[in-house]
């Protein structure tokens, strides 16, 4: 039984100390099967799971129980915050990867794969209520991955986090296939009807930018579907995942339904679970090149993707916008999470009329962002998730210069008190001045920067907005009713927003074009990705 232990004021270690549970993993022992349950025996040993009790030990969530990689290998997570380390990573090799794989396999032919669509919705709104009871342990494992404000993750991911749960147990639920009667040549006609049937073993490859929120997101259709799933979230994010994993336990999911592998990408658990057979089908979130990687994977086998990629979204300001509106949703569509939203705004658009006017008035706002450690109510944005990420997007900021670009504000590395100093902050940052084809109005940078360009007509700044081969979101702020319809027809991108930003019903279609992304998921869309749709036809 569980003898899940908690260290000096951290409600994130789990360690099961052993495993009863674990042996119903694999139903028919190949030689294979023994050699992968005696790797995770030496996991699950002592030495192999102990770490400073400082410093929390994040496990591998497999069958149910939290078990440790079989090579005793490792990763540090570090705090954005401050760069010390919180936690030590037990990096899943093949042969855990493939333990979840075979635990979500045989998970589909127990009670998982015989119970009804709305016996499924049940555990999902248990998940869902079980993580709004440990709210406040989400939102610490949350804050303390990603440096986020606490303010940010309070009414944003956690939440999220749950709702996904209920929406897309709801969805299936009331979901119906289509009928249709026909006539055939001797008269007598048939009858064709569909089914929706589960995909099988879903993999879930997850990005840290928003890390439970983007998990669910995947897993509740996927499980609502009546697929179970191997998820390998972040190697930047991995706490609030392993977390669910206590939550699924709690709510009464069936072991291996949900299962949880630590890593990197290429030579580690990503790749392991991208190019693992068992896989039946392939959920991705991340940088446009790393779902081509993944894509290259899942083409061994045919597998379907749905991928959720980069952006470099547009903001359109007409001049007959409401103002303080368009600067609102500009300052969030810039820095909400610093800047590290798929969906963030990276190139603005304003109608020259007002250009000088919204440069002075974000410029203001943007220089009132307070920032500071997660915890304190005040601050408004945190650091970058990694001190590598900061490198990436201050390159951006030398090349702006570079480039040409005139800083309106920011630009550089804040400076921060005592330890934060050894964080990975950088200033919200406002340019003006560049060329449409300059690296850093091209390129997604990922940070808390926009370039602000001024426009004369629709014509012209629809080229500007559609010319790259992103097309993730958009924003279009005016008050000209006509004028909306009009541009939102012809932006390419999966998601406009007029006069709003990141203003969500989970119903809708959600995904990129061009590069941006595959398929899209959301309400009824997500059927189509974790589902097969069958045709049943019936001669009469
Ligand atoms: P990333 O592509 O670097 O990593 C995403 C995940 O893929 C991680 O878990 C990583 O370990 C894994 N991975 C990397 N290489 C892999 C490989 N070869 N095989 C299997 N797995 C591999 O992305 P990130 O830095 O974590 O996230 C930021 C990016 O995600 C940005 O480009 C952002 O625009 C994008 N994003 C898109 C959306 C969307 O909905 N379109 C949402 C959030 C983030
Ligand atoms: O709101 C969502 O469902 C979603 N997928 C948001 C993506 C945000 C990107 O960072």
């Amino acid at each position: 039984m569980s003898a899940g232990w908690r260290g000096p004021g951290s409600p994130l270690i789990w360690i099961k100390a052993e495993s009863c549970a674990h042996n119903h993993l694999l139903a028919a022992k190949s030689a294979h099967d023994r050699k992968a349950e005696e790797m995770l025996d030496v996991a699950r040993k002592p030495e192999n799971l102990a770490s400073s009790p400082a410093v929390k030990d994040v496990l591998n969530f497999i069958a149910g129980e939290y078990v440790a990689g079989g090579s005793g290998k490792s990763f540090d997570k570090r705090s954005p915050v401050d760069g010390a380390q919180i936690a030590r990573v037990s990096e899943a090799g093949e042969a855990e990867v493939d333990a979840a794989v075979r635990a979500a396999q045989a998970a589909l032919q127990g009670p998982w794969g015989k119970i009804t669509p709305a016996e499924r919705g049940d555990l999902l709104y248990a998940v869902a209520n079980e993580i709004n009871k440990r709210f406040d342990d989400f939102l610490q494992a949350e804050v303390a991955d990603t440096g986020k404000p606490v303010s940010l993750a309070r009414h944003l991911d956690i939440p999220r986090g749950a709702a996904n749960f209920k929406v897309f147990a709801d969805t299936v639920k009331n979901v119906s296939t289509e009928f249709f009667e026909m006539a055939t040549p001797d008269g007598t006609g048939a009858i064709n009807y569909a089914v929706r049937r589960p995909v099988g073993v879903v993999g879930v490859i997850c990005p840290w930018n928003l890390p439970l929120l983007l998990m669910t997101w995947k897993v509740a259709p996927a499980l609502a579907c009546g697929n179970t799933v191997v998820v390998k979230p972040s190697e930047e994010s991995p706490q609030t995942a392993t977390l669910l994993g206590e939550v699924m336990n709690a709510a009464g999911v069936p072991k291996g339904v949900y299962n949880v592998v630590h890593g990197f990408g290429p030579g580690s658990a990503g790749e392991f679970l991208t190019s693992h057979p068992g896989v039946n089908a392939i959920t991705f979130t991340g940088e446009t090149r790393t779902g081509a990687a993944i894509m290259k994977a899942a083409a061994d086998g045919a597998r379907p993707v749905s991928l959720e990629m980069g952006g470099k979204n547009p903001a359109i300001v007409f001049a007959d916008c409401d103002f303080d509106a368009a600067i609102d949703g500009t300052m969030r569509s810039c820095f909400a999470n610093c800047g590290q939203v798929c969906l963030g705004t990276e190139r603005v658009y304003v109608e020259r009329p007002i250009f000088d006017k919204f440069v002075t008035a974000l410029k203001a706002r943007a220089e009132k962002l307070k920032l500071g450690t997660p915890a304190d109510e005040a601050t408004t944005m945190g650091p970058l998730i990694s001190h590598e990420h900061r490198d990436k997007v201050l390159s951006y900021y030398r090349k702006a210069v570079e480039e040409g670009a005139t800083i309106v504000t920011g630009g550089g590395i804040p400076n921060m008190p005592g330890e934060l100093a050894k964080g990975a902050w950088v200033e919200p940052t406002i340019w003006t001045g560049l060329r449409d084809d300059a690296a850093v109005t091209t390129e997604e940078i990922f940070g808390p920067c926009a370039h602000i360009a001024p426009f004369d007509d629709e014509d012209e700044v629809l080229r500007r907005a559609n010319v790259l081969d992103y097309g993730l979101a958009a924003s279009v702020w005016t008050t000209n009713l006509a004028r909306a319809h009009r541009m939102s027809a012809r932006i390419e991108a999966g998601i406009v927003w007029v006069n709003s930003w990141f203003l969500r019903d989970l119903r809708t279609p959600f995904g990129g074009m061009k590069q941006s992304g595959i398929g899209r998921e959301g309400g009824v869309h997500s059927l189509e990705f974790y589902t097969e749709l069958k045709n049943v036809c019936i001669k009469l």
